[in-house]
Protein backbone atom coordinates (compact mmCIF):
# COMPACT_ATOMS: atom_id res chain seq x y z
CA UNK A 1 0.00 0.00 0.00
CA UNK A 2 1.46 3.38 -1.03
CA UNK A 3 1.86 6.10 2.05
CA UNK A 4 2.44 9.25 0.51
CA UNK A 5 -1.22 10.39 1.21
CA UNK A 6 -4.27 9.26 3.02
CA UNK A 7 -5.93 7.14 0.85
CA UNK A 8 -8.40 6.04 3.15
CA UNK A 9 -9.90 9.73 3.62
CA UNK A 10 -9.35 10.16 -0.06
CA UNK A 11 -11.05 7.42 -1.18
CA UNK A 12 -13.86 7.81 1.38
CA UNK A 13 -15.20 10.97 -0.30
CA UNK A 14 -15.96 8.71 -3.66
CA UNK A 15 -19.07 7.16 -4.27
CA UNK A 16 -17.16 3.29 -3.86
CA UNK A 17 -18.26 0.46 -2.11
CA UNK A 18 -16.37 -2.00 0.43
CA UNK A 19 -13.22 -0.90 2.08
CA UNK A 20 -9.65 0.09 0.72
CA UNK A 21 -7.59 -2.98 0.10
CA UNK A 22 -4.61 -1.97 -1.86
CA UNK A 23 -3.19 1.34 -3.49
CA UNK A 24 0.18 1.15 -5.68
CA UNK A 25 1.54 4.24 -8.22
CA UNK A 26 0.31 3.17 -11.60
CA UNK A 27 1.26 4.11 -15.02
CA UNK A 28 3.99 6.24 -16.75
CA UNK A 29 2.18 10.16 -17.15
CA UNK A 30 4.62 12.76 -16.94
CA UNK A 31 2.28 15.00 -15.14
CA UNK A 32 -0.25 13.64 -12.87
CA UNK A 33 0.10 11.04 -10.10
CA UNK A 34 -1.64 8.17 -11.08
CA UNK A 35 -2.82 5.21 -8.59
CA UNK A 36 -4.60 2.25 -8.82
CA UNK A 37 -7.05 1.64 -6.40
CA UNK A 38 -8.17 -1.89 -5.10
CA UNK A 39 -11.32 -2.19 -3.25
CA UNK A 40 -12.53 -5.06 -1.22
CA UNK A 41 -16.46 -5.24 -2.15
CA UNK A 42 -18.37 -8.10 -0.45
CA UNK A 43 -15.00 -10.35 -1.05
CA UNK A 44 -14.50 -8.88 -4.71
CA UNK A 45 -11.65 -6.96 -5.62
CA UNK A 46 -12.99 -3.84 -7.50
CA UNK A 47 -10.47 -1.75 -9.07
CA UNK A 48 -10.37 1.58 -9.85
CA UNK A 49 -7.83 4.85 -10.73
CA UNK A 50 -7.18 7.58 -8.94
CA UNK A 51 -5.17 10.89 -10.06
CA UNK A 52 -4.05 13.44 -8.29
CA UNK A 53 -4.42 15.96 -10.19
CA UNK A 54 -0.97 18.48 -10.82
CA UNK A 55 -2.60 21.76 -9.87
CA UNK A 56 0.65 23.89 -10.80
CA UNK A 57 0.05 23.15 -14.08
CA UNK A 58 -3.48 22.96 -14.48
CA UNK A 59 -4.88 26.07 -12.14
CA UNK A 60 -8.41 26.36 -12.74
CA UNK A 61 -9.37 22.35 -11.51
CA UNK A 62 -12.48 23.48 -11.30
CA UNK A 63 -12.93 24.35 -15.07
CA UNK A 64 -10.56 21.40 -16.14
CA UNK A 65 -12.91 18.89 -14.57
CA UNK A 66 -16.12 20.35 -16.03
CA UNK A 67 -14.16 20.33 -19.66
CA UNK A 68 -13.93 16.49 -18.76
CA UNK A 69 -17.15 15.63 -17.79
CA UNK A 70 -18.46 17.41 -20.92
CA UNK A 71 -16.36 15.40 -23.38
CA UNK A 72 -16.94 11.74 -21.38
CA UNK A 73 -20.68 12.40 -20.79
CA UNK A 74 -20.35 13.32 -24.85
CA UNK A 75 -18.01 10.31 -25.38
CA UNK A 76 -20.86 8.05 -23.08
CA UNK A 77 -23.73 8.87 -24.93
CA UNK A 78 -22.39 7.92 -28.86
CA UNK A 79 -20.58 4.85 -27.12
CA UNK A 80 -24.47 3.83 -25.91
CA UNK A 81 -25.24 5.03 -29.42
CA UNK A 82 -23.28 2.61 -31.46
CA UNK A 83 -24.47 -0.32 -29.12
CA UNK A 84 -20.83 -0.47 -26.96
CA UNK A 85 -19.76 -0.85 -23.70
CA UNK A 86 -19.10 2.80 -22.28
CA UNK A 87 -17.49 1.44 -18.77
CA UNK A 88 -14.78 0.23 -21.04
CA UNK A 89 -15.30 2.44 -24.19
CA UNK A 90 -14.65 5.49 -22.76
CA UNK A 91 -13.26 6.92 -18.86
CA UNK A 92 -16.40 7.00 -16.79
CA UNK A 93 -15.68 9.07 -13.57
CA UNK A 94 -16.51 8.05 -10.36
CA UNK A 95 -18.88 11.05 -8.58
CA UNK A 96 -17.72 11.84 -4.82
CA UNK A 97 -20.55 11.73 -2.05
CA UNK A 98 -21.14 15.45 -2.40
CA UNK A 99 -21.57 15.02 -6.47
CA UNK A 100 -18.65 16.48 -7.98
CA UNK A 101 -15.97 15.08 -10.13
CA UNK A 102 -13.35 15.59 -8.14
CA UNK A 103 -11.98 16.01 -4.40
CA UNK A 104 -9.93 18.48 -2.12
CA UNK A 105 -8.15 17.00 0.52
CA UNK A 106 -6.96 20.46 1.97
CA UNK A 107 -3.63 20.51 -0.30
CA UNK A 108 -4.43 18.26 -3.05
CA UNK A 109 -7.23 17.60 -5.62
CA UNK A 110 -8.04 13.82 -6.61
CA UNK A 111 -9.97 12.48 -9.54
CA UNK A 112 -11.50 8.55 -9.74
CA UNK A 113 -12.31 6.92 -13.02
CA UNK A 114 -13.80 3.49 -13.20
CA UNK A 115 -10.57 0.98 -14.46
CA UNK A 116 -10.64 0.02 -17.57
CA UNK A 117 -9.93 -3.60 -16.96
CA UNK A 118 -7.99 -6.69 -19.63
CA UNK A 119 -6.71 -3.63 -21.59
CA UNK A 120 -3.19 -1.95 -21.63
CA UNK A 121 -1.97 1.12 -22.51
CA UNK A 122 1.52 0.48 -24.10
CA UNK A 123 4.41 2.56 -23.81
CA UNK A 124 6.19 1.46 -27.17
CA UNK A 125 4.50 -0.55 -30.37
CA UNK A 126 4.40 -4.18 -30.12
CA UNK A 127 3.55 -5.19 -34.02
CA UNK A 128 2.09 -2.46 -36.25
CA UNK A 129 -1.34 -3.79 -35.47
CA UNK A 130 -1.53 -2.09 -32.12
CA UNK A 131 -0.22 1.32 -34.21
CA UNK A 132 -2.85 0.65 -36.94
CA UNK A 133 -5.47 0.15 -33.73
CA UNK A 134 -4.42 3.54 -31.96
CA UNK A 135 -4.96 5.45 -34.80
CA UNK A 136 -8.02 4.62 -35.63
CA UNK A 137 -8.95 5.09 -32.40
CA UNK A 138 -7.44 9.05 -32.06
CA UNK A 139 -8.86 9.62 -35.55
CA UNK A 140 -12.71 8.18 -34.36
CA UNK A 141 -12.16 10.63 -31.29
CA UNK A 142 -11.63 13.78 -33.68
CA UNK A 143 -14.32 12.63 -35.72
CA UNK A 144 -16.87 11.92 -32.79
CA UNK A 145 -15.62 15.52 -31.31
CA UNK A 146 -16.19 17.40 -34.73
CA UNK A 147 -20.09 17.41 -32.93
CA UNK A 148 -19.08 18.76 -30.09
CA UNK A 149 -20.13 21.98 -29.53
CA UNK A 150 -16.38 23.90 -28.81
CA UNK A 151 -17.88 27.03 -27.50
CA UNK A 152 -18.19 24.94 -23.72
CA UNK A 153 -14.64 24.28 -23.34
CA UNK A 154 -12.59 25.98 -21.10
CA UNK A 155 -8.71 26.27 -22.84
CA UNK A 156 -6.80 24.60 -19.97
CA UNK A 157 -3.50 25.46 -21.34
CA UNK A 158 -4.04 28.36 -23.83
CA UNK A 159 -1.29 28.07 -26.54
CA UNK A 160 -0.08 24.41 -26.02
CA UNK A 161 0.79 23.89 -29.41
CA UNK A 162 1.54 27.23 -29.99
CA UNK A 163 5.16 26.49 -31.52
CA UNK A 164 6.41 30.20 -31.81
CA UNK A 165 5.55 30.61 -28.04
CA UNK A 166 7.19 27.77 -27.17
CA UNK A 167 10.06 28.60 -28.84
CA UNK A 168 9.66 32.14 -27.12
CA UNK A 169 9.70 30.22 -23.87
CA UNK A 170 12.64 28.21 -24.89
CA UNK A 171 14.85 31.38 -25.68
CA UNK A 172 13.72 32.96 -22.31
CA UNK A 173 14.73 29.66 -20.34
CA UNK A 174 18.59 30.35 -22.19
CA UNK A 175 18.36 33.46 -21.21
CA UNK A 176 17.77 33.50 -17.61
CA UNK A 177 20.01 30.10 -17.26
CA UNK A 178 18.76 29.69 -13.79
CA UNK A 179 20.54 26.19 -13.57
CA UNK A 180 23.50 27.23 -15.17
CA UNK A 181 22.89 24.76 -17.52
CA UNK A 182 22.92 26.84 -21.00
CA UNK A 183 26.47 26.49 -21.38
CA UNK A 184 26.86 22.33 -21.43
CA UNK A 185 24.24 22.51 -23.62
CA UNK A 186 24.80 25.12 -26.27
CA UNK A 187 25.20 22.47 -29.12
CA UNK A 188 21.66 21.73 -28.46
CA UNK A 189 20.39 25.07 -28.34
CA UNK A 190 22.03 25.72 -31.46
CA UNK A 191 20.38 22.62 -32.81
CA UNK A 192 16.96 24.87 -32.13
CA UNK A 193 17.60 27.71 -33.03
CA UNK A 194 19.12 26.77 -36.43
CA UNK A 195 15.53 25.06 -37.05
CA UNK A 196 13.22 28.12 -35.48
CA UNK A 197 12.24 28.26 -39.34
CA UNK A 198 9.93 25.73 -38.66
CA UNK A 199 7.77 27.56 -35.75
CA UNK A 200 5.46 29.55 -38.02
CA UNK A 201 4.46 26.02 -39.95
CA UNK A 202 1.57 25.29 -38.60
CA UNK A 203 0.51 28.32 -36.03
CA UNK A 204 0.47 30.58 -39.33
CA UNK A 205 -1.80 28.05 -41.24
CA UNK A 206 -4.10 28.44 -38.57
CA UNK A 207 -3.89 31.96 -37.96
CA UNK A 208 -4.41 32.67 -41.68
CA UNK A 209 -7.62 30.07 -41.83
CA UNK A 210 -5.46 28.15 -44.12
CA UNK A 211 -6.56 24.97 -41.80
CA UNK A 212 -9.21 24.97 -39.03
CA UNK A 213 -9.20 25.03 -35.35
CA UNK A 214 -11.12 22.32 -34.48
CA UNK A 215 -11.53 20.47 -30.55
CA UNK A 216 -8.74 18.13 -30.63
CA UNK A 217 -7.02 15.83 -27.42
CA UNK A 218 -3.74 17.52 -27.91
CA UNK A 219 -1.56 14.38 -25.82
CA UNK A 220 -1.97 11.45 -28.76
CA UNK A 221 0.74 8.98 -27.45
CA UNK A 222 0.26 5.83 -27.81
CA UNK A 223 0.35 5.31 -24.12
CA UNK A 224 -3.32 7.23 -23.63
CA UNK A 225 -5.03 5.05 -25.46
CA UNK A 226 -6.28 1.67 -24.15
CA UNK A 227 -6.12 -1.76 -26.26
CA UNK A 228 -8.39 -4.69 -25.59
CA UNK A 229 -5.84 -7.87 -24.54
CA UNK A 230 -8.63 -10.38 -25.92
CA UNK A 231 -8.83 -8.63 -29.08
CA UNK A 232 -6.31 -6.31 -29.76
CA UNK A 233 -8.67 -3.61 -30.53
CA UNK A 234 -8.33 -0.01 -29.57
CA UNK A 235 -11.28 0.53 -26.53
CA UNK A 236 -10.45 3.91 -25.63
CA UNK A 237 -8.91 7.26 -25.62
CA UNK A 238 -8.02 8.63 -21.85
CA UNK A 239 -6.02 11.92 -20.57
CA UNK A 240 -8.45 14.28 -21.28
CA UNK A 241 -6.54 16.97 -19.79
CA UNK A 242 -5.57 18.39 -22.65
CA UNK A 243 -8.52 18.61 -24.75
CA UNK A 244 -9.08 21.86 -26.68
CA UNK A 245 -9.34 23.75 -29.71
CA UNK A 246 -6.40 22.01 -31.34
CA UNK A 247 -5.17 20.78 -34.83
CA UNK A 248 -5.83 17.57 -36.50
CA UNK A 249 -2.14 18.14 -37.61
CA UNK A 250 -1.47 18.48 -33.77
CA UNK A 251 -3.04 14.78 -32.76
CA UNK A 252 -1.52 12.97 -35.87
CA UNK A 253 1.86 14.72 -35.17
CA UNK A 254 2.08 13.54 -31.64
CA UNK A 255 0.98 10.25 -32.31
CA UNK A 256 3.54 9.70 -34.92
CA UNK A 257 6.23 11.49 -32.86
CA UNK A 258 6.12 9.29 -30.07
CA UNK A 259 4.59 5.59 -32.18
CA UNK A 260 7.37 5.78 -34.87
CA UNK A 261 9.94 6.02 -32.60
CA UNK A 262 12.09 2.83 -32.59
CA UNK A 263 13.83 3.44 -29.00
CA UNK A 264 11.58 5.08 -26.09
CA UNK A 265 11.10 8.59 -25.58
CA UNK A 266 14.13 8.88 -23.27
CA UNK A 267 16.58 6.24 -24.54
CA UNK A 268 20.10 7.58 -23.74
CA UNK A 269 21.85 5.52 -26.64
CA UNK A 270 20.80 7.81 -29.87
CA UNK A 271 22.21 4.86 -31.90
CA UNK A 272 19.08 3.30 -30.77
CA UNK A 273 16.61 5.54 -32.08
CA UNK A 274 15.29 6.06 -35.35
CA UNK A 275 11.98 7.25 -36.95
CA UNK A 276 10.55 4.13 -38.60
CA UNK A 277 8.73 5.20 -41.76
CA UNK A 278 6.78 2.06 -42.35
CA UNK A 279 4.93 3.08 -38.27
CA UNK A 280 4.30 5.93 -40.04
CA UNK A 281 2.22 4.62 -42.76
CA UNK A 282 0.66 2.19 -40.66
CA UNK A 283 -0.49 5.05 -38.29
CA UNK A 284 -1.44 6.98 -41.82
CA UNK A 285 -4.00 4.57 -43.36
CA UNK A 286 -5.70 3.50 -39.74
CA UNK A 287 -6.18 7.42 -39.27
CA UNK A 288 -7.70 8.29 -42.04
CA UNK A 289 -9.68 5.57 -42.10
CA UNK A 290 -11.16 6.51 -38.96
CA UNK A 291 -11.29 10.44 -39.11
CA UNK A 292 -13.67 10.86 -42.10
CA UNK A 293 -14.30 12.42 -44.86
CA UNK A 294 -14.23 16.03 -42.66
CA UNK A 295 -10.47 16.40 -43.20
CA UNK A 296 -9.51 19.13 -46.01
CA UNK A 297 -6.92 18.38 -48.72
CA UNK A 298 -4.74 21.30 -46.87
CA UNK A 299 -4.56 19.20 -43.67
CA UNK A 300 -3.85 15.91 -45.19
CA UNK A 301 -1.09 17.87 -47.22
CA UNK A 302 0.35 19.30 -43.63
CA UNK A 303 -0.07 16.08 -41.69
CA UNK A 304 3.39 15.12 -41.93
CA UNK A 305 4.41 18.68 -40.98
CA UNK A 306 2.47 18.19 -37.50
CA UNK A 307 5.01 14.84 -37.07
CA UNK A 308 7.99 17.17 -37.63
CA UNK A 309 6.52 19.66 -35.52
CA UNK A 310 4.89 17.90 -32.49
CA UNK A 311 8.57 16.45 -32.29
CA UNK A 312 10.42 19.92 -32.23
CA UNK A 313 8.10 20.60 -29.96
CA UNK A 314 8.51 18.26 -27.71
CA UNK A 315 12.28 18.13 -28.17
CA UNK A 316 12.34 22.38 -27.17
CA UNK A 317 10.10 21.59 -24.14
CA UNK A 318 12.22 18.79 -22.62
CA UNK A 319 15.29 21.35 -23.63
CA UNK A 320 13.72 24.21 -21.68
CA UNK A 321 12.24 22.55 -18.68
CA UNK A 322 16.24 21.23 -18.48
CA UNK A 323 17.12 24.53 -18.50
CA UNK A 324 14.70 25.32 -16.20
CA UNK A 325 15.89 22.88 -13.48
CA UNK A 326 13.01 19.79 -14.50
CA UNK A 327 10.15 21.75 -13.08
CA UNK A 328 7.84 20.33 -15.54
CA UNK A 329 8.15 16.99 -16.68
CA UNK A 330 8.65 14.39 -13.88
CA UNK A 331 12.44 13.41 -14.03
CA UNK A 332 13.56 9.97 -12.81
CA UNK A 333 17.16 10.53 -13.44
CA UNK A 334 19.78 12.88 -13.92
CA UNK A 335 19.83 14.54 -17.23
CA UNK A 336 16.46 12.68 -18.00
CA UNK A 337 14.83 15.51 -19.74
CA UNK A 338 18.25 15.81 -21.91
CA UNK A 339 18.16 12.65 -22.88
CA UNK A 340 14.66 13.02 -24.07
CA UNK A 341 15.15 16.22 -25.60
CA UNK A 342 18.07 14.44 -27.72
CA UNK A 343 15.59 11.74 -28.99
CA UNK A 344 13.38 13.89 -30.52
CA UNK A 345 16.32 15.72 -32.19
CA UNK A 346 17.33 12.80 -33.70
CA UNK A 347 13.20 12.08 -34.96
CA UNK A 348 13.27 15.72 -36.32
CA UNK A 349 16.42 15.02 -38.14
CA UNK A 350 15.43 11.69 -39.41
CA UNK A 351 12.17 12.59 -40.37
CA UNK A 352 12.92 16.20 -42.67
CA UNK A 353 15.34 13.60 -44.17
CA UNK A 354 12.37 12.03 -45.60
CA UNK A 355 9.78 14.73 -45.55
CA UNK A 356 9.35 14.56 -49.03
CA UNK A 357 8.52 10.30 -49.14
CA UNK A 358 5.93 11.45 -46.12
CA UNK A 359 4.13 13.89 -47.73
CA UNK A 360 3.90 11.16 -50.69
CA UNK A 361 2.52 8.61 -48.47
CA UNK A 362 -0.01 11.15 -47.35
CA UNK A 363 -1.22 12.26 -50.62
CA UNK A 364 -1.29 8.70 -52.14
CA UNK A 365 -2.87 7.33 -48.54
P1 LIG B 1 -0.81 11.40 -17.28
O1 LIG B 1 -1.57 12.66 -17.59
O2 LIG B 1 0.09 11.58 -16.12
O3 LIG B 1 -0.15 10.85 -18.49
P2 LIG B 1 -2.89 9.35 -17.64
O4 LIG B 1 -4.29 9.83 -17.46
O5 LIG B 1 -2.42 9.15 -19.02
O6 LIG B 1 -1.91 10.31 -16.80
O7 LIG B 1 -2.75 7.98 -16.81
C1 LIG B 1 -1.50 7.32 -16.67
C2 LIG B 1 -1.65 5.83 -16.99
O8 LIG B 1 -2.64 5.23 -16.12
C3 LIG B 1 -2.14 5.51 -18.39
O9 LIG B 1 -1.09 5.49 -19.33
C4 LIG B 1 -2.80 4.16 -18.22
O10 LIG B 1 -1.83 3.12 -18.21
C5 LIG B 1 -3.38 4.23 -16.81
N1 LIG B 1 -4.82 4.59 -16.82
C6 LIG B 1 -5.35 5.84 -16.81
N2 LIG B 1 -6.70 5.78 -16.78
C7 LIG B 1 -7.04 4.47 -16.75
C8 LIG B 1 -8.29 3.75 -16.66
N3 LIG B 1 -9.45 4.37 -16.60
N4 LIG B 1 -8.24 2.39 -16.64
C9 LIG B 1 -7.06 1.72 -16.67
N5 LIG B 1 -5.86 2.34 -16.75
C10 LIG B 1 -5.83 3.69 -16.78
C1 LIG C 1 3.08 14.91 -21.20
O1 LIG C 1 0.72 13.57 -19.47
P1 LIG C 1 1.51 12.83 -20.49
O2 LIG C 1 2.69 12.11 -19.95
O3 LIG C 1 0.58 11.96 -21.32
C2 LIG C 1 2.68 16.27 -21.76
C3 LIG C 1 2.63 16.20 -23.29
C4 LIG C 1 3.98 15.75 -23.83
C5 LIG C 1 4.33 14.40 -23.20
C6 LIG C 1 5.70 13.94 -23.62
C7 LIG C 1 -0.11 18.25 -20.21
O4 LIG C 1 2.05 13.98 -21.50
O5 LIG C 1 2.33 17.47 -23.83
O6 LIG C 1 3.94 15.61 -25.24
O7 LIG C 1 4.29 14.47 -21.75
N1 LIG C 1 1.40 16.69 -21.22
C8 LIG C 1 1.22 17.95 -20.77
O8 LIG C 1 5.82 12.58 -23.35
O9 LIG C 1 2.10 18.82 -20.81
MG1 LIG D 1 -0.92 10.03 -20.25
Amino acid sequence: MNSEFDFQNIVGQFRVGGALADCVRYGEGHINDTFKVTMNEGGRDVHYILQRINNRLFTDVAKLMRNIELVTDFCRKSVLARGGDPLRECLTLIRTKDGKAYCHDGANYFRMYVFIENATSYQSVREPRDFYESAVAFGSFANLLADFDASQLYEVLPNFHNTKVRYANFEAAVQKDVCGRAKEVAGEIAWVRAHGDLCGKLVDAIASGEIPLRVTHNDTKLNNVMLDNATGKALAVIDLDTVMPGSLCYDFGDSIRFGCNSAAEDEPDLSKVHFVFDLYKTYLSGYLSAVGKGITPREKELLPWGAVLMTYECGMRFLTDYLEGDTYFKVHREGHNLDRAHTQFRLVDEMLASIGEMEQAAQRA
